[in-house]
């Protein structure tokens, strides 16, 4: 699959983009023949991906030397960012780094970019350079302007290349890490050595998904160093207003793994405490947490001039500036001149001024031209075809999910009790059996973290299925599934196909936290595909179509069809043609249409009405596709939309105002929404059938709009 994000490949080879540290380009950077210093700026400008990484480490002074380099560059490039930010050239805001460079760059230099799985921060610019980003991507990037790596879809910090594993981290603390604990753990079951590193704030480590995140990577023993940056605010909080603990890494005790807390400020001790946690990783799968204790020297973004932060204590810090002290370093333990620091400082300010230079020149982005697609190109496919002469709704569902984990080892089946227990529905009966626990996985309640472990292993070549199970849980996961995978293609320009399947719906007397529908509340998000079927055929294509589909596809499943309905099972295996509304009977005096276990209301009243109804289901609820529901409904002249859920909670408004957007000219009538009343799914039955449309509440509705209209 291509990817959408092409100025990956445009102009990024170029000697300029590269960052300045020579080494000699096999081993370790130790003294080139002519006696020079890795931290000396070569005019072939090496990438920083050339550095030793792990299972070499670098000698104190090879790793100081290199480190001061990529220290001063991200402190002065921030000081440059800032600068433009307040003449306006930068948009959003600037994070600045200024206090972590000692962290950022210790965790990132052992890792192997585009092998090992990382999620930054906004105060890793260092490691961002050090993971394989080019100090001209990163200027473009802040600019926002048309070499923006992210197109300049997205600003300043949310950057990263998905392509090489180094994921983009979206706004939303704690967020990450799951991420590149599904990627890692991916990779790894692909039979790749890889490692992941993913980090939080002290703040962040407030987060339930710090947790959910620590404790999925220790279920499964996923190695992944989660590293907690603790600067001691989060934003104004200091933080004895975030914790009690004495230690962040004393959390590690409660989930069965090893924690250290160390100093954040001395990059070779953070580099140590990684190489190590490396090893033992190496030996025993199992994450680290590791807490670096470092500084925020300046306020939490540019806006901020950080006054809560008592004065005195500002300045102990800025004596304690990791830049400085390690720069002294050099000098004291290493005996590195100060006219060769001014060199290196010199060359770096140069290669800054060309880069920022060039970069004011580069374009803006143009709306007109730009690829506006939230969703990833999903090639033509179609698979052999299935003939099944009878089956429930819930067969389907199983039968459709043994087909695609037969016929595509990349695909696994994450969920609360799929395995053993076959879902709380039974509908993945036998696949633990089939398929084994690799590939049909029980997961620990934790549904945000989940789909991020799900996301991130769509990163490393898996086709992950998520089963939520109730469709009301996935209101948990609202972050991940409809901000950060939903967003995903717009941002990276990776695909992340993903089948997330949501048995929903009423009927069932399992009240308001176990009945939801929820189609409404995700059409909101750009990006997700819906498909909501109505029978067994449907439900087999649906979870087809979603499965090789390249985006994060819902498949709503009506839970009072799962054992209520059978039918036959007849697909061709052609997947584009499942994309498409279903007809079910012909008429010429109404269109009704009707979504999930309303579709068999509906099919119900028009058998029973003396009126000539035809029977539509949409199927496709994102991206809507209505073509042939408004070609219907020209012929009928009259539209009546039926919903399971309340008026404000699904998409019959959005329907009845679409067609009536395009033709609404052709209506001999107003148009009628039939819904439950806007409150929660009541339990007992006698209300809920209260509560929920049925054909008799339709016969009724084509009665009045008859009577009301001739
Ligand atoms: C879930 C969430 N809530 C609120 C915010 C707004 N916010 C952005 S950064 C930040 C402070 C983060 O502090 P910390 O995790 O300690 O990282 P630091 O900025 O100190 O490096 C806050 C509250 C957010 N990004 N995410
Ligand atoms: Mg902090």
């Amino acid at each position: 699959m291509a990817s959408n994000l092409d100025t990956r490949e445009a102009g990024r080879t170029r000697a300029d983009d590269h960052f300045p540290v020579s080494h000699t380009g096999v081993g370790p950077p130790r003294r080139a023949p002519d006696g020079r210093r890795p931290l000396r700026i070569d005019s072939a400008h090496e990438p920083l991906t050339g550095l030793p990484r792990f299972p070499e480490r670098l000698s104190c002074e090879e790793f100081c030397c290199a480190a001061y380099s990529v220290m001063a560059y991200s402190r002065r490039m921030e000081q440059r960012l800032l600068e433009l930010f307040r003449k306006g050239y930068v948009k959003g805001t600037v994070t600045s780094s200024a206090g972590n460079e000692a962290t950022a760059v210790g965790m990132a230099m052992p890792f192997r970019p585009g092998r090992d799985v990382v999620s930054l921060l906004h105060r890793d610019f260092a490691s961002h350079l050090l993971w394989g980003a080019t100090p001209r991507d990163l200027v473009c990037q802040y600019l926002a302007n048309a070499d923006s790596p992210t197109h300049a879809r997205e600003g300043n910090v949310h950057h990263g290349d998905a392509a090489q594993r180094r994921f983009p981290m979206i706004s939303h603390l704690g967020k990450m890490l799951s991420l590149v604990v599904g990627g890692t753990w991916a990779a790894r079951n692909n039979g790749e050595d890889v490692f992941g590193l993913t980090v939080v704030g002290d703040g962040g480590s407030s987060t339930g998904e710090f947790h959910e995140s620590l404790n999925v990577a220790s279920v499964h023993n996923v190695p992944v160093i989660f590293l907690v940056q603790n600067n001691h605010y989060s934003f104004s909080t200091p933080t004895a207003d975030q914790y009690k603990c004495k230690h962040l890494s004393d959390r590690a005790a409660g989930y069965g793994i090893s924690g250290r807390t160390i100093d954040g400020l001395d990059p070779w001790t953070v580099y140590t405490a990684v190489c190590d946690a490396l090893d033992a990783m190496h030996d025993d799968p199992a994450p680290v947490l590791i807490e670096c204790m470092t500084l925020r020297l300046q306020g939490h973004a540019a806006y901020d001039k950080a006054d809560y932060i008592p004065p005195d204590l500002l300045r102990q810090w800025q004596q304690r500036d990791p830049v400085s002290v390690t720069r002294q370093r050099l000098r004291d333990e290493f005996d590195v001149a100060e006219r060769e620091l001014i060199e290196v400082e010199d060359a770096i300010d140069d290669q800054i001024n060309r880069i920022v230079t060039e970069s004011l020149k580069v374009a803006r982005p143009k709306a007109e031209t730009h690829g506006w697609s939230v969703y990833a190109d999903s090639s033509p496919a179609a698979v052999k075809p299935v003939k099944i002469a009878r089956a429930k709704n819930g067969d389907a569902v199983n039968r459709a999910l043994d087909f695609i984990l037969a016929n595509n080892p990349e695909s696994l089946l994450l969920g609360l009790d799929v395995g053993t227990y076959g879902s709380a529905f039974k509908t993945c009966k036998g696949l633990l059996e089939c398929y084994g626990r690799d590939r049909v996985i029980d997961m620990p309640i934790c549904e945000p973290a989940t789909i991020g472990f799900a996301l991130g292993a769509s990163q490393t070549a898996k086709r992950p299925i998520v089963e939520f199970q109730f469709a009301d849980f996935s209101t948990e996961a609202v972050t991940q599934l409809g901000l950060n995978a939903g967003t995903w293609y717009f941002r990276t320009g990776e695909p992340a196909p993903l089948l997330l399947r949501l048995p929903c719906g009423g009927g069932l007397t399992m009240g308001g936290f176990h009945s939801g529908e929820f189609e409404g509340l995700w059409s909101r998000f750009p990006g997700l595909k819906l498909l909501y079927p109505a029978t067994p055929q449907e439900t087999f294509e649906a979870l087809l179509a979603g499965f090789y589909d390249n985006n994060p596809c819902l498949i709503f499943e009506h839970k009072l069809l799962y054992w209520s309905t059978a039918g036959p099972i007849d697909f061709d295996g052609n997947l584009d043609a499942v994309w498409r509304p279903r007809r079910y009977t012909e008429g010429s005096d109404l269109t009704l249409v009707a979504v999930g276990a309303m579709v068999h209301e509906a099919i119900t009243a028009a058998a029973e009405s003396d009126r000539s109804i035809e029977v539509w289901n949409p199927f496709v609820l994102q991206p809507l596709q209505l073509a042939p529901i408004i070609a219907s409904v020209m012929k009928t002249g009259r539209l009546m939309v039926v919903q399971e859920c309340g008026a404000t909670q699904g998409l019959g408004d959005t329907i009845i105002s679409s067609i009536v957007r395009a033709r609404g000219d052709v209506l001999r009538c107003l148009p009628k929404l039939v819904a439950a009343p806007d409150v929660p799914v009541p339990f007992a039955p006698e209300l809920e059938t209260h509560y929920r449309p049925s054909a008799e509440k339709i016969l009724a509705a084509v009665t009045d709009m008859f009577r009301e209209t001739g």
